[in-house]
């Protein structure tokens, strides 16, 4: 089994400081929390960004701040925009990290429920406008997936060449709207991905450790941090994502998983080394 890729998503765009005071939004607050989850064993962090207020945007300027802030403090890191951004931007937005050059960013591929009464809005042409631009500018995308026909989708675009292969996927599991959080949701999803494809796991919620602990024993990886889960166990608020990094760690280590360092994370992801 390779190492243990751990992905923290420090930010998000919908959890706020009502949630849980340390979510951050200020350019300081983010290079604190990726600086937080880096030095307890985090390779990528899940990136996105918020005005001093809170409100999420998608501005090249500001991922621009907030990356040149992660990399001052943790130069080694993979940094993951989003272009998910938050539910109801328009796709000129979201995709506007990706001219920042990063090494990777998220490709969510389908249309799904977003808690209650959102939608999050991914059209098969914008999959695809998304997908092409990420092969121009060289940008490796992480495959969001929030149910298993999102797989399918993600394969058929692959094969149309919109994707390249090997494709590295994240299970999003126990959205409200999306897929559930069980064991067996991982095995079906791990299932149904392309050999040679590699994959995380998010567990929303309560379901966090769970979640990563299949995914650990599955030979998968683990992404954790507020935008999933802000709780550390049950009624224990984390005080920072580098406290459910430690978590994942504490894991994996039970469980025989070594963690991968940002360089072993490129290997295991096909990025260049850098
Ligand atoms: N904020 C969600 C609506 C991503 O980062 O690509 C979408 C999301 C997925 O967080
Ligand atoms: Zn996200």
């Amino acid at each position: 089994m390779s190492k243990l890729i751990i992905t923290a998503a420090i930010c998000g765009a919908e959890v706020t400081k009502e949630n849980n005071p340390a979510v951050p939004y200020t350019i300081e607050e983010i290079a604190r929390e990726a600086k937080s989850a880096a030095d307890a064993g985090a390779a990528v962090i899940h990136l996105h960004v918020r005005e001093d207020d809170g409100t999420p945007t998608q501005s090249a300027a500001r991922f621009k701040l907030a990356m040149d802030a992660i990399r001052k403090c943790c130069p080694d890191v993979i940094i993951q925009p989003s272009t998910g951004g938050a539910v109801g931007m328009s796709n000129e937005e979201r995709l506007q990290p990706v001219t920042l050059l990063p090494e990777m960013a998220t490709l969510d591929c389908g249309t799904v429920n977003f808690g209650k009464d959102d939608i999050f809005v991914n059209s098969e042409n914008t999959i695809i406008a998304f997908g092409q631009k990420m092969i121009e500018l060289g940008v490796k995308p992480e495959v969001e997936v929030f149910d298993k026909g999102m797989i399918d989708t993600a394969i058929r675009l692959q094969n149309k060449g919109f994707i390249k292969a090997p494709m590295h996927f994240n299970f999003v599991l126990g959205v409200t709207g999306g897929i559930s959080a069980t064991l067996r949701d991982v095995v079906f999803m791990q299932g149904s991905i392309p050999a040679g494809s590699t994959f995380t796991v998010s567990g929303m919620g309560k379901a966090a450790f769970q979640m990563a602990a299949a995914s650990i024993v599955a030979g998968g990886h683990v992404r954790v941090g507020f935008e999933d889960n802000t709780y550390l166990s049950k009624g224990v608020q984390a005080k920072s994502n580098g406290e459910l990094v430690a978590k994942a760690v504490r894991i994996a280590k039970e469980l025989g998983r070594e963690i991968a360092t940002p360089a072993e994370a490129r290997a295991i992801l096909g990025l260049p080394a850098r």
